[in-house]
């Protein structure tokens, strides 16, 4: 029988997952907000052609069961969309969760006793309309028990030789950190100056790249994460350099006027950073957080 599994959140990268979930052989269910509808028609776009799937849909009200919950809502929005789900869950419900940023992990593990597995993805995927999906970048997924456990779940096994994943990671925070830096970088960068991540490199932004990077890497030096900060030049060069025709996903929520996981990824670092004994200078970090939590100019 097809290992079963939930995805709520089935906005850009949810979709995504359903495809390759599917592709993996399970039998993937769709948990959204729109209650009377009981399938959702899908279609992914990517450079080799088009696939269109229909996917079973569920609203919050639905009772069953689950066993496996991916979640691919904003990293803001995880805590409340599996929290109302929670009644749905078992002894061994475990939940996977995608979002990018960090502060959050430890409220989602409290909800199913510790069986969570934590990720990140450089996945680019966007949502041209409600059922439409475009693949932009394969990207790689890095999942890992937040736990710290080094035996992957039975279910891994459907995935390990997915292009798209990685090996499994026994010390996943220790991942999530290599990625919030360098989110911390490209994030706010490309979505204050509206920018592909391509663009970064030119030499208009090169002094500012530069700084941020620094900047960056001053704190994880501080919080004694060196190795973190050696390699974090050479990693947001790599990263802008296989999504430089991407939008980075604040840039693509700023245009769209919606919430940015700002608070997630710079503010969650810059918090760090104030609890340090002796905190670096991070001007140019601190400038940006206060202008992504500026309100939209018409709201
Ligand atoms: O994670 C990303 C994002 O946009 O959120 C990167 C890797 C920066 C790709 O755009």
């Amino acid at each position: 029988m097809k290992p079963r599994c939930h995805i709520v959140g089935p906005g850009a990268l949810g979709g995504l997952f359903a495809f390759r979930l599917t592709a993996a052989g399970f039998h993937v269910s769709l948990i959204g907000q729109h209650p009377a509808t009981q399938q959702q028609k899908l279609t992914l776009l990517t450079p080799k052609g088009q696939q269109t799937l229909e996917f079973p849909y569920e609203s919050s009200n639905t009772k069953s069961p689950i066993s496996l919950l991916w979640v691919t809502t904003k990293s803001f929005a995880a805590l409340n969309a599996v929290t109302r789900l929670s009644h749905r869950f078992t002894s061994e419900t475990v939940i996977v969760t995608l979002g990018n940023g960090m502060g959050y992990h430890n409220a989602l593990s409290t909800l199913v006793s510790g069986r969570l597995v934590a990720g990140s993805t450089t996945a680019g995927c966007s949502s041209p309309s409600t059922q439409t999906r475009k693949l932009a970048g394969e990207g790689k997924t890095r999942l890992g028990w937040w736990a710290g456990a080094e035996t992957a779940p039975d279910w891994f096994a459907n995935i390990k030789d997915t292009p798209w994943c990685s090996d499994w990671e026994s010390n996943i925070e220790q991942a999530l950190l290599e990625k919030l830096a360098i989110n911390c970088v490209i994030n706010p960068m490309t979505a204050l100056l509206n920018i592909p991540n391509g663009q970064l490199l030119d030499n208009t932004h090169q002094q500012t790249l530069a700084t941020a990077i620094e900047e960056v890497a001053a704190i994880f030096n501080r919080l004694g994460h060196t190795d973190i900060a050696k390699n974090l030049p050479h990693r947001v060069g790599h990263v802008i350099s296989d999504t430089a025709q991407n939008s980075s996903s604040m840039r693509t929520d700023r245009q769209r006027q919606a919430t940015t996981e700002h608070e997630e990824i710079l503010g969650y670092l810059l918090e760090r950073s104030s609890g340090l004994k002796e905190k670096p200078l991070t001007p140019l970090l601190c400038s940006w957080l206060s202008a992504l939590r500026q309100p939209y100019p018409d709201q």
